[in-house]
């Protein structure tokens, strides 16, 4: 391991990678983080406030707030974007004639957003445990990137990503773990 690897790495690890959890109510947020937790998941209510969980992958330390999305508490959202790394963009793949509502909330509440300019984004298209033709995934995932409109919204391509998760089963989510602490910070 070379010197500036190591700085890196201990860069990381001072400063924690800060994720916040946001998208449309019932997407599927709490869930996802619940899994990666190893909680119970049965049991999940719409967050009202807000939570913060900590843990590590991959060596490095995650602080991940979950935020609620229903709309009456989307306005604070701000209040959470304070030294943001990523943030996690999650679209229930069961309710897609939500898209474009999507859309506009992450266009405007998080991709104009000043204080979140050069955050890396990683939308997860939830609860794909429950879509019965999996041959639909590939073309589930190319109508959310159109329609979220990310190629010309985020020209970096190396600040953004879509996955493909679960947070039912967990399916996915080791591979978006992978992504965000493989990230340059
Ligand atoms: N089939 C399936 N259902 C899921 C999955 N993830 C979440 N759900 C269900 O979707 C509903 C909403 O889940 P939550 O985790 O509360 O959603 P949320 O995004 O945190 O909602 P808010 O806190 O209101 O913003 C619950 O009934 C979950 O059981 C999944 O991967 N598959
Ligand atoms: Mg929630």
């Amino acid at each position: 391991m070379g010197l500036l690897t190591i700085i890196k790495k201990q860069k990381i690890k001072d400063n924690e990678i800060r994720v916040l959890t946001l998208g449309l109510d019932n997407s599927g947020k709490t869930t996802i983080i619940k899994n990666i937790l190893g909680e119970d998941t049965s049991t999940i209510s719409p967050t009202m406030g807000f939570q913060i969980n900590t843990f590590t992958h991959n060596g490095v330390t995650l602080n991940v707030w979950d935020i609620g999305g229903q709309t009456t508490i989307r306005s604070f959202w701000g209040n959470y974007f304070e030294k943001t790394n990523v943030v996690l963009w999650v679209v229930d793949t069961l309710s897609l004639e939500r898209l474009k509502e999507s859309y506009e909330e992450l266009r405007e509440k998080v991709i104009l957003q000043d204080r979140l300019e050069g955050v890396y984004l990683i939308v997860l298209i939830n609860k794909i445990d429950s879509v019965a033709d999996r041959s639909s995934l590939g073309s589930i995932k190319n109508t959310v990137e159109k329609t979220l409109d990310l190629k010309a919204q985020i020209p970096q391509t190396d600040k953004w990503d879509v996955q493909l998760v679960s947070g039912k089963t967990g399916e996915g989510l080791d591979g978006v773990l992978d992504w965000i602490t493989s990230r340059e910070y």
